[in-house]
């Protein structure tokens, strides 16, 4: 067992202790770049428990933010842990602006419009490498498309450059998709309605469920209902979430998602997802973003698991 399975399987860790693992959750900081911090300039200085995990304490979250801020307002690493290992205030030359994360999106954004895949690929390289992917895809990827949509409707950018980005989005996360149906945690089946070719919320939600643990069967745009049903049957899968942009969708099939709904637990999602539809086919309603509903569908289950087995 490396150390990181260690500190999984730790079952007690006293209040106000943090993993490095829920340290990088509520920072947005990823376990890589900590561990970096940790080892390269010391700023992370854990307690460890007699077993030998390292656990962190506000201490250490009070460092990392001033970390981040500092980096971000354009101090280079070791320069900005020195500053706050010696206790001194920051000088005032640091100028207070946009974060990594807001010039790296900026980067993306201003790479994807000139249709410059090796420049995309590194400015998302640089934001997984900084951040969770959560934190990337609920606060680059996410806001990014609806702009993108924004622009393409006032004519800002061309159709071309929609599909180039959108594909090339669309190509990162099915890498990071790699493996999610080898999750040995509850199934989900995800698919999006007849006619719906929009893909990409449901694969970020795919992605944030499969780091929760999930195993994902994953049918994509324009799956008919009757398919979905069928592996539903033989796969009994925890959920199956069905996405659309259109209400009409939904209603347009409401009586074969209303038989699915008596056979598993259906969930809708996506603009056409309102709780109409969701009344309307017997159906639950996630309207959160991808990444929120991930959490929200993971921890519902886990509850009703813990019931299940209480009672
Ligand atoms: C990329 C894109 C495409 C790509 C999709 C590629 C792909 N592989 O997915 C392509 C080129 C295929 C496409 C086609 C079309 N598109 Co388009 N597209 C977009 C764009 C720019 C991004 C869509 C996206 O992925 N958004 C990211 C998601 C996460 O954000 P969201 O859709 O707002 O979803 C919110 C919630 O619903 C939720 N959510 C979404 N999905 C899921 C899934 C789960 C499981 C959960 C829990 C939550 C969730 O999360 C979001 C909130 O954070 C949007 C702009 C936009 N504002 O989104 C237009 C947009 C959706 N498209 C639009 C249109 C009009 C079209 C076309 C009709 C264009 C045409 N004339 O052909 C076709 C229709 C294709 C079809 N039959 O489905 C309109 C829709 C308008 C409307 N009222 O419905 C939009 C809004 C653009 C605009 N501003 O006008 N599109």
């Amino acid at each position: 067992m490396n150390e990181e399975e260690r500190q999984q399987a730790t079952p007690d860790l006293g209040p106000g202790y943090l993993r490095i693992g829920e340290l990088a959750k509520r920072t947005g900081v990823s376990p890589e770049l900590l561990r970096a911090w940790e080892q390269r300039y010391k700023l992370l200085q854990p307690t460890r428990t007699a077993g030998g995990f390292r656990l962190y304490g506000a201490a250490d979250e009070a460092r990392i933010r001033r970390m981040q801020s500092l980096v971000s307002g354009g101090l280079a690493a070791a320069q900005a842990a020195r500053l706050i290992l010696s206790g001194e205030p920051a000088p005032r030359t640091v100028p207070a602006s946009a974060t990594i994360l807001d010039e790296e999106a900026a980067n993306l954004t201003a790479s994807l419009d000139r249709l410059d895949e090796q420049a995309a690929s590194a400015a998302l390289d640089r934001l997984f490498s900084a951040y969770t992917v959560e934190t990337v895809l609920q606060d680059v990827v996410i806001p990014y498309l609806h702009r993108l949509g924004e622009r393409w409707e006032v004519g800002e950018i061309s159709v071309a450059q929609e599909h180039f980005a959108s594909n090339l989005l669309r190509g990162r996360l099915l890498g990071l998709a790699q493996g999610w149906g080898q999750g040995q945690g509850p199934g989900a089946i995800l698919a999006c309605l007849p006619g719906e070719h929009h893909e990409l919320g449901l694969l970020a939600f795919g992605v944030a469920l499969r780091r929760r643990g999930w195993r994902i069967i994953y049918l994509g745009t324009d799956s008919p209902i009757g398919a979905v049903a069928d592996i539903a049957r033989s796969l009994r899968p925890a959920v199956v979430v069905l996405m659309s942009m259109n209400p009409d969708s939904f209603l347009d099939h409401a009586r074969q998602i209303e038989q699915l709904a008596k056979q598993v637990q259906v969930v809708i999602a996506g603009r056409g997802a309102t709780p109409e539809v969701a009344r309307h086919t017997q159906t639950h309603l996630l309207d959160q973003d991808p990444v929120s509903a991930a959490g929200i569908i993971d921890r519902d289950h886990s509850t009703r698991d813990d019931d299940r087995r209480r009672s």
